[in-house]
């Protein structure tokens, strides 16, 4: 299949999806550029007010129908979302690398956990099931049943730009919930290209909806809408604290906010691996992932070593425009805002004493003259005193520093607002379970860079949010529980 089957003009072309079909947008239009060419690729419409109460009405209309169906119909639907997800991967992965960046294929890679997402949620759709609770007094019976919340207004982030909407439209779809859409800004497109996927699955209409604009406007109309049961955001802290802070009314609202991961690697651990680990996560995706490691902490006997060989791993990364080069490792950053706070989180570690190991700058060359591109770069000899280390870079940028004992790494690892991942690369059993019983974060990854897989919860603490996706917790996010104490 074709690009155009995909992404037919019409969906560049300043559409929202609502009630089961595309419709011209009335708001004001704007444009979306490829972030390794500045080319304007489309445009949107930002929503307007009245566009918005359109979704909502019509994913409340949807909503009892769609919670009435047999789990097993709303299953077979979401299976046939991730069959055709999946039969038109490349021509979305290409969709998503000309609006955010990434290489084709590890754009391809990200549709791909789309469509076993569907599958995954589609099977858990059908093991739904309460609870019956001991009762001391005779003739009676407590049941826990499960109902959807309802619809759910989700709001998502630019750098996964179809996982991080398929997550909240999986599990709100397998719970018997309805779902309006509003995708970053920079990353529209994928996400009208998966409501064009469900509408050709035949889930029916009103069931997904989709509304572009900005977050401040269309993003804050959910927020505000009296009529939207649930809030499901993935973003930065600052504007999740924003939404808590200003939801006018009592929502269910599950937050999974911003980053700035941890790195500990200890003198027992095998240093080749734990470097492997360090530059797939460290930069894969620019950097730009909440999940990212930011700052690694090496054992002094072994610090010169990995420094050195992390700054040969990041210096043999690929750097081009991942249309042109499927296989790159490293595409063009999402738009100058994080390469403009890459650089400043690197000229500030720089100023305050770090030694530049890999990187530094943009590559030279006319191919990347236009775009939004930076080298993998690795900073060492930090300290708490830089922002690289303090702060959530979401660019290609890792600092590194030395520890003396567990104590320290582990004070130095939970130092920070965060709490959503952090690794560990060690061999020692005693040193395996001292720091992933110490390190303060929703998800310790060990001896491995996979903090998120689908079956288990995947969710962060302290300023990195609240509630979970993934797993069966996710799937409780879009659920109310009822007490139901019936007397004989
Ligand atoms: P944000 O600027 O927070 O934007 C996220 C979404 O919120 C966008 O759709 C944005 O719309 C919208 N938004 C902005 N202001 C809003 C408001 N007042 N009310 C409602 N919605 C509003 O984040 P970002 O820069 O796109 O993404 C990067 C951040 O996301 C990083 O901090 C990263 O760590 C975090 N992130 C976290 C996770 C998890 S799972 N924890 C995963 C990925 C990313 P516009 O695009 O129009 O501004």
């Amino acid at each position: 299949m074709d690009d155009a089957a995909v992404a037919p003009n019409k969906l560049l072309d300043g559409v929202h999806f609502i009630a089961g079909s595309f419709r011209d947008g009335a708001g004001e239009r704007l444009p979306v550029q490829d972030p390794a060419t500045g080319e304007v690729i489309g445009h949107i419409a930002a929503a307007t007010l009245e566009e918005v109460d359109a979704a909502v009405a019509a994913a409340r209309a949807a909503f009892r129908p769609w919670a009435a169906l047999p789990p097993k119909a709303r299953a077979a639907a979401l299976h046939r979302l991730g069959d055709r997800i999946a039969s038109d991967a490349l021509a979305m992965a290409r969709l998503m690398t000309r609006e955010q960046g990434k290489p084709v294929n590890e754009a391809k890679g990200e549709i791909l956990k789309l469509a076993e997402a569907c599958h995954f949620y589609a099977e858990e759709a059908t093991r739904v099931h309460g609870e019956i609770i001991p009762n001391d007094q005779p003739g009676f019976q407590s049941l826990v049943v499960r109902e959807p919340v309802g619809v759910v207004g989700a709001i998502t982030p630019w750098n996964y730009p179809a996982e991080l909407v398929g997550w909240k439209l999986c599990a709100s779809l397998a719970a018997g919930c309805t779902i309006i859409i509003k995708p970053a800004e920079l990353t529209p497109f994928t996400a009208l290209a998966i409501a064009a996927k469900a509408a050709e699955a035949g889930i029916p209409s009103g069931v997904v909806n989709v509304v572009t604009g900005k977050g401040s406007v269309v993003g804050q109309a959910l927020v505000d809408h009296p009529d939207v049961d649930k809030i499901a955001f993935t973003g930065s802290s600052a504007v999740g604290l924003h939404i808590q802070q200003t939801c006018p009314r009592i929502k269910r609202l599950s937050l999974e906010l911003g980053g700035n991961c941890p790195m500990i690697v200890t003198a027992s651990a095998d240093i080749a691996a734990a470097v492997k680990g360090a530059v797939r996560r460290g930069f894969r995706n620019c950097g730009q992932i909440c999940i990212a490691i930011n700052r690694i902490y090496v054992a002094r006997p072994v610090y010169d070593a990995f420094v050195e060989q992390l700054g040969a791993g990041a210096d043999a990364l690929s750097v081009a425009n991942g249309l042109v080069q499927p296989d790159a490792d490293l595409g063009a950053m999402a738009s100058g805002e994080p390469l403009a706070k890459t650089e400043a989180h690197l000229a500030d570690a720089l100023g305050k004493g770090a030694r530049l190991v890999a990187g530094g700058a943009a590559p030279e060359g006319a191919e990347y003259a236009d775009g939004h591109f930076f080298r993998p770069t690795v900073v060492a000899d930090c300290t708490h005193a830089m922002q690289v280390m303090t702060e959530e870079t979401f660019g290609p940028l890792v600092g590194v520093a030395p520890f003396d004992d567990l104590d320290e790494a582990i004070r130095l690892a939970n130092d920070t607002p965060y709490g959503l991942a952090s690794y560990v690369y060690a061999r020692d059993l005693v040193e395996v379970q001292t720091l992933s019983a110490g390190l303060d974060y929703g998800n310790v990854a060990i001896n491995n860079v996979d903090a998120g897989i689908m079956n288990a919860p995947y969710g962060g603490r302290k300023q990195s949010g609240v509630g979970y996706e993934h797993g069966r917790e996710g799937l409780l996010e879009y659920f109310n529980f009822k007490h139901v104490r019936l007397h004989h």
